[in-house]
This record gives C-alpha cells, sequence and structure tokens, in this order.
C-alpha cells in the first residue's frame, strides 16, 4: 500500500523538520557550552593541531598588565606573536564576539600578541570549579581560564557559562563564583575539520569555518559528553 503514497506529500513536513532541528542546533552548539547525549555533533571524529594552540592576549587597555581591555584568543601557531587568520577569540572584541574565528580583514589582525606566564604577566591553566563536589570533571561544573591559578577570582575568563553568566565574560569580586576552589581540567584543544581538508602528508588543516573544542577524554580524537565547544 505505501508505494500508492505520493513521497511529495511527506516532503513539505519533513523539511519543516529540518529547519526546525537546524535552528535548535544552532542554539545548543553555541560558544562555550558543553556537549551533551545525543547533541548533533557528539561522537564525531576530531583531529589534533600539528603544534598545540595557546591562550594569548593583546596587551591593550592598561599597558604593562593584564586588565579587562586585554582581548584574548585561542592563538593557533605558537611560533608567531601576532593575532593571525582563524586565531579564536575567546573574550569579545568590539563588535566580535568570543568563539569567532580572525579574519584578515579584521581590526584586531596582526595586533601584537602577549604570552601569559611571562613576566609581568599572570600565568593561567584551564581549571574547574566542582561545583557538586563529586571530586571529577563532570557536567555542572563551569571551567575557568584560571588566572593565578588555584581559584576563581576577579579577572578570571569563564570559558563556560555558570549561574548566567556567560561564556567569555570575565569574573568580578562580587559574582557567585569567586572565590571558588578550582581543579585542573584533563582537556587539550582539537577540531572538527568542517571542510574536510587534508594536506599532502594526510593532516587535517585547521583553517575557516573549523571548530575548536576542549576535548577531556583524550587522545581518543572524538566528541563526547563534557567537552566544551570553542567554536561558535
Ligand atoms: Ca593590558
Ligand atoms: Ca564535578
Ligand atoms: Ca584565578
Ligand atoms: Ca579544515
Amino acid at each position: 500500500m505505501v508505494s500508492h503514497i505520493n513521497p511529495k506529500i511527506f516532503l513539505i513536513p519533513m523539511i519543516l523538520v529540518f529547519f526546525t532541528l537546524s535552528a535548535a542546533a544552532q542554539e545548543e552548539l553555541k560558544y562555550g557550552s558543553k556537549v551533551l547525549q545525543n547533541d548533533v555533533d557528539e561522537s564525531r571524529a576530531m583531529n589534533p593541531f600539528y603544534v598545540a594552540p595557546i591562550f594569548a592576549f593583546v596587551d591593550a587597555g592598561i599597558i604593562g598588565t593584564f586588565d579587562p581591555g586585554d582581548p584574548i584568543y585561542i592563538h593557533i601557531d605558537p611560533n608567531s606573536n601576532f593575532v593571525s587568520e582563524n586565531d579564536l577569540r575567546i573574550t569579545p572584541f568590539a563588535d566580535f564576539p568570543a568563539g569567532c574565528q580572525v579574519e584578515l580583514s579584521d581590526p584586531d589582525y596582526g595586533n601584537k600578541l602577549s604570552r601569559f606566564g611571562v613576566m609581568p604577566y599572570p600565568a593561567v591553566e584551564l581549571r574547574y570549579f566542582d561545583a557538586k563536589g563529586d571530586r571529577a570533571y563532570s557536567i555542572d561544573d563551569p571551567v575557568y581560564l584560571d588566572l593565578n591559578p588555584g581559584k576563581v577570582n576577579s579577572g578570571d575568563i569563564r570559558i563556560t557559562g555558570y549561574m548566567g553568566y556567560e561564556a567569555g565574560s570575565r569574573v568580578e569580586d562580587s559574582d557567585i563564583d569567586a572565590d571558588k576552589p578550582t581543579s585542573l581540567l584533563p582537556g587539550m584543544f582539537n577540531f572538527f575539520n568542517a571542510n574536510g581538508n587534508i594536506n599532502n602528508a594526510g593532516w587535517a588543516i585547521y583553517d575557516q569555518g573549523d571548530k575548536i573544542y576542549i576535548d577531556t577524554q583524550y587522545p581518543f580524537y572524538t566528541i563526547t559528553i563534557n567537552d566544551i565547544r570553542m567554536a561558535i
């Protein structure tokens, strides 16, 4: 009997369902969100970087000190000292939100980068607050780029949102999460090679549109629950 049904009748509702799912996916895949079970990207393959990217910042605002006026990046090529194409902003810069890649025509492209942990700048680590106290990194635990590592305090950067504070925001002394102890996050940067391109040696190429994750169950190179999306 099925063969008598006109397939076109089903096509329109299916398209509507597709667009609805796409809209939902856009929302849940936002910057600083954690991968949940059955998310569209869960269990996708990821690729390692040839050289591990670093956190770096532009010393703007008050010069000679790291301060809230200084935009922070995941800097892809540590051999360069300048904001480069496809570096990833992890704090907003001008009208650019956290989680977007730098393009050649952007105003911050080519700005000089400074490194954390090099005098006079503070050291940083990726750390989490064990919110439910289960002594492991888990889904409720917010993650920080933790300056002067060990405790959430003023100037730390939220890598994930927490209690209404957005991913990419900076902690202030009066915030709910200020003064919380932190633990080292097990994690490394990997990326989803969205456009699928590879070089002659067979390595995935990180370029425009590819999505960086903090991979918290490595080195399996798979997007799993609790990994953190660093790109919009
Ligand atoms: Ca500064
Ligand atoms: Ca926990
Ligand atoms: Ca801190
Ligand atoms: Ca690519």
